[in-house]
């Protein structure tokens, strides 16, 4: 997995859910939850920890939630004319393309523009058409480059694809999008690319709609909103922000997700304000979004499943007595085989079964990995 981005225009709040996102007090195997570069940084999904079966806790969760470490990237701000390079918007949409998955950060306060300069009044539902519509125009640029090449003669998919593999569309997808657009190889096609655009977007780089600064509004703004927006999410990404910063600095107890905290230290008046503002929030709100947000896209959207691989398939340790040492999202579908080329090629080319330690089985090459399995590689010399 490549990871997950926040997109959206300047202003919406993208690098604070980036913050938030990223900001954990747990360090957790080789995964620091902190920022590897200005924009890139490790974030987590939350998974149920296999060790309730083993009869210690491995020491890695807390209550039994693992943390599945994810990476994430913080793309700078788009702008109305981003794919034609305005505000360096290619680079940008370039970067942003590269991932799995993309959380458009929208400022659902309204109280900016689409340059992200602050206005009285603003229509949300303006930024999510205009991003979606530069997103679009960005791809069908990059089939254009090839395009007199691409409709002549025969296998536009397999050249489609070899285009846009950049950006890790893959042949069955675009081969999917293009059959869902009514494509027939054995006729003459005509070709709408920002209709393809749009298809190959829903089908391989799926775009979930946060309606950030939702401590602003009520929740009928955010149901008004919805209407258009089916698949929106309110998230307050300040909030989150001050609960993960309280939290690691010892002043609340507060698990990402969560509907509440609890104050543990005393503190200055005006982080107590802070964190009434917070309270208050609480009362509209079950909680932030900002976790559930980054959990519907790896889980629900990109389908990703966390497995647990391992050397000893009765400790669940591996060589040097780790127990649970890592855990790995991939995608659904991913095989015993295919999970042991993510831990090392070596392994891939040597695989000779693999143990589902959970059952004990013995599994083959082929056989499909389940959400939280532990799976044991048995591989030659
Ligand atoms: N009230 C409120 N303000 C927010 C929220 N998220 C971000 N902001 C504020 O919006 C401004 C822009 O945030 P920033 O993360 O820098 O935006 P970016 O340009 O999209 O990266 C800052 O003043 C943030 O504190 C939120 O959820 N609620
Ligand atoms: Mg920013």
């Amino acid at each position: 997995m490549q990871g997950i981005g926040v997109i959206g225009k300047p202003n919406s709040g993208k690098s604070t859910f980036f913050a938030s996102a990223t900001l954990a007090d747990v360090e957790i195997a080789s995964y620091p939850f902190t920022t590897i570069e200005p924009n890139v940084g490790i974030g987590f999904v939350r998974g149920r920890c296999p060790c309730s079966l083993l009869e210690e806790p491995c020491g890695k969760c807390v209550d039994g939630t693992r943390m599945v470490p994810m990476k994430m990237v913080d793309v700078a701000g788009l702008v109305p004319g981003a794919h034609e390079g305005r505000g360096l918007g290619n680079e940008f949409l370039s970067e942003a393309m590269q991932l799995d998955g993309l959380l458009h950060i929208v400022d659902l306060s309204g109280k900016s523009d689409e340059e992200g300069r602050a206005v009285p009044q603003h229509d949300p539902n303006q930024d999510v058409a205009f991003i979606k519509n530069e997103v679009e125009e960005w791809i069908v640029g990059l089939m254009l480059r090839d395009w007199s090449r691409i409709r002549k003669g025969s296998d536009p998919i397999e050249k489609i694809s070899d285009r846009l593999s950049g950006i890790r569309i893959e042949q069955g997808e675009v081969k999917k999008a293009l059959l869902d657009l009514g494509y027939d190889e054995k006729k003459s096609n005509t070709w709408d690319l920002r209709k393809m655009a749009s298809k190959l977007l829903e089908f391989s780089k799926p775009i979930l709609i946060c309606a950030n600064k939702c401590d602003l509004v009520g929740r009928k703004d955010f149901e008004n909103f919805k209407t258009k927006v089916k698949n929106a999410m309110p998230t307050s990404a300040m909030c989150e922000l001050a609960l993960r910063r309280g939290a690691s600095l010892g002043y609340i107890d507060y698990s990402p997700g969560g509907s509440s905290f609890k104050v543990i230290r005393e503190m200055t008046p005006k982080q107590r304000a802070g964190l009434d503002y917070i309270e208050s929030f609480f009362e509209t709100w079950i909680n932030t979004g900002v976790q559930d947000a980054i959990e519907k896209m790896v889980y629900e959207l990109l389908g990703m499943i966390a497995v647990y691989p391992v050397e000893n398939e009765n400790e669940f340790t591996d060589k040097d007595g780790n127990v649970l040492p890592d855990v790995f999202l991939v995608e659904k579908g991913t095989t015993a085989k295919g999970l042991a080329y993510k831990v090392h090629t070596d392994l891939g080319e040597k695989f000779i079964r693999a143990i589902d330690c959970k059952t004990g089985r013995v599994i083959g090459a082929d056989h499909e990995l389940k959400d939280g399995d532990v799976i044991k590689i048995a591989a030659g010399r």
